[in-house]
């Protein structure tokens, strides 16, 4: 469920947004694009050469290549359980929408630090609109909760984020329809070829159970859709008809995207009915940070042997729960341990920050306050491109940063904190700083 790469940047998340392999913090309400998470993915060559587009020209239109291309993959898509009327019937009304090949290209401008990442995303318009759907839908909730167990404004929360509540007005800017961009990308990305291939049946195969007809299907350039941005494998394995109605929907009503949702968390991110994410937690100074590599497990009874506690100053109710210690911003920052529900909505979108921003937004919306430690504001962040300096740098030291794209996600955290370890830096806390800079320049 991971994309080697990490991508957290914030409106192209949405568009290329995977449950599978494509990562990103969704938000739809945020504006600034900032990033592709097709990076290097291309045009390519397409395998038959028919349209062997060089990466910095626009792509492919539509022409007899495509025709081609749709004659061709017809077999296999009727393998995979795509009746053939419905194959020609929309593939023959399928123009690819190879607008979707720009989006490869997009470079993020800016490092956004993860404290205007998480600030934008728990503001206090998401918050009171959270609230208001929190009672707007509240049998809706008792239901979600009582059949699945995850909790309502964990939920909710990922419903801001994944489409701002499902706010049309805000998305439409955004929609494109699914099947030809998907078709596009089928045809034209030979890189993640496969992937595409199989999301358009996937699409296709949706059309053929009635579920929905190509024009309703409207989503983001890469194909995720409604409310909580499902591509159509989602709607397809994971969706509910919790409405009844007899068709899954991921648009309209929010009644079958929340169940489904609620599902997924359930069945692929293994969420643990009753449980809380994690904790903000504090140090003792007896603290080693690199044993907050979000990587090592140990209970919190273990935890608080090694000088961790919760940052509220309240005893941990279950000691004998695991966790692993995230430190978003390094060890002047917050610090959380993180238990299994956090790498449940984690696995809806494999981002480490874009799972803490819904964690602390549900739990503003259930009007919990903010963090107890400060974020390090007066710290200067590394610039995007001092960022993939160090990461370059730590790569030829033979730390593995996921290559060099100037974010800083949870392998080039990892690889810090590999790196100070190594050299005998403290705290060695994974935060890419003025001094992590220069000492690797030093050598
Ligand atoms: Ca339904």
């Amino acid at each position: 469920m991971s994309d080697p790469r990490r991508f957290d940047g914030t409106l192209l998340d949405l568009a290329l947004r995977r449950r599978a392999f494509l990562i990103g913090a969704g938000s739809l309400a945020l504006g600034a694009c900032s990033s592709s998470p097709m990076a290097g993915l291309g045009v390519a060559k397409a395998e038959t050469g028919s349209i062997g587009t060089p990466a910095d020209e626009p792509g492919p239109v539509a022409d007899t290549g495509f025709t081609e291309w749709v004659g061709r993959f017809r077999p296999r898509a009727l393998a995979k359980g795509v009746s053939g009327a419905t194959y020609d019937r929309v593939m023959a009304a399928t123009v690819p929408d190879t607008a979707v090949y720009k989006f490869d290209r997009a470079q993020p401008e800016v490092q956004e630090p993860i404290w205007r990442y998480i600030e934008r995303r728990t503001s206090d318009y998401n918050v009171e609109t959270g609230k208001k759907r929190i009672r707007e839908y509240a049998a809706l909730w008792d239901r979600i909760e009582a059949k699945y167990g995850v909790d309502r404004y964990t939920l909710c929360a990922l419903w801001g984020l994944e489409s701002s509540f499902g706010d049309l007005a805000v998305s439409a800017k955004y929609m494109r329809k699914v099947i030809p961009c998907l078709s596009a990308l089928a045809w034209g990305d030979a890189r993640r070829r496969s992937y595409w291939e199989q999301e358009l049946i996937n699409a296709l195969i949706i059309v053929d159970r009635g579920w929905a007809e190509p024009d309703q299907m409207i989503g983001s350039w890469a194909g995720a859709m409604g409310h909580t941005q499902w591509m159509p494998e989602v709607w397809l394995n994971m969706g509910v008809d919790f409405d009844g109605d007899g068709r899954i929907n991921p648009f309209g009503k929010p009644d079958d995207a929340l169940a489904g949702t609620a599902r997924y968390l359930v069945e692929r991110g293994r969420w643990r009915r009753g449980e809380a994410w994690g904790h903000e937690v504090d140090f003792t100074p007896k603290f080693d940070h690199a044993h907050a590599d979000g990587k090592t497990q140990k209970t919190f009874a273990q935890w608080t042997a090694l000088g961790l506690r919760r940052a509220d100053g309240k005893a941990f109710s279950h000691p004998d729960t695991v966790a692993r210690i995230y430190l978003p911003a390094g060890a002047k920052g917050p610090a959380f341990a993180l238990t299994r529900n956090f790498y449940a909505v984690k696995s809806y979108n494999p981002s480490s920050k874009y799972a803490l921003a819904i964690c602390h937004l549900g739990d503003k919306i259930r009007g919990e306050g903010k963090f107890v430690r400060p974020w390090p504001v007066d710290e200067r962040s590394l610039t995007l491109s001092e960022t993939q300096e160090v990461q370059e740098r730590l790569t030829a030291l033979g730390f593995d940063t996921g290559g060099a794209d100037g974010r800083y996600g949870d392998k080039t955290r990892g690889a810090i904190q590999a790196w100070q370890k190594s050299v005998g830096m403290t705290p060695a806390d994974g935060y890419p700083t003025d001094k992590v800079l220069a000492r690797l320049r030093g050598g």
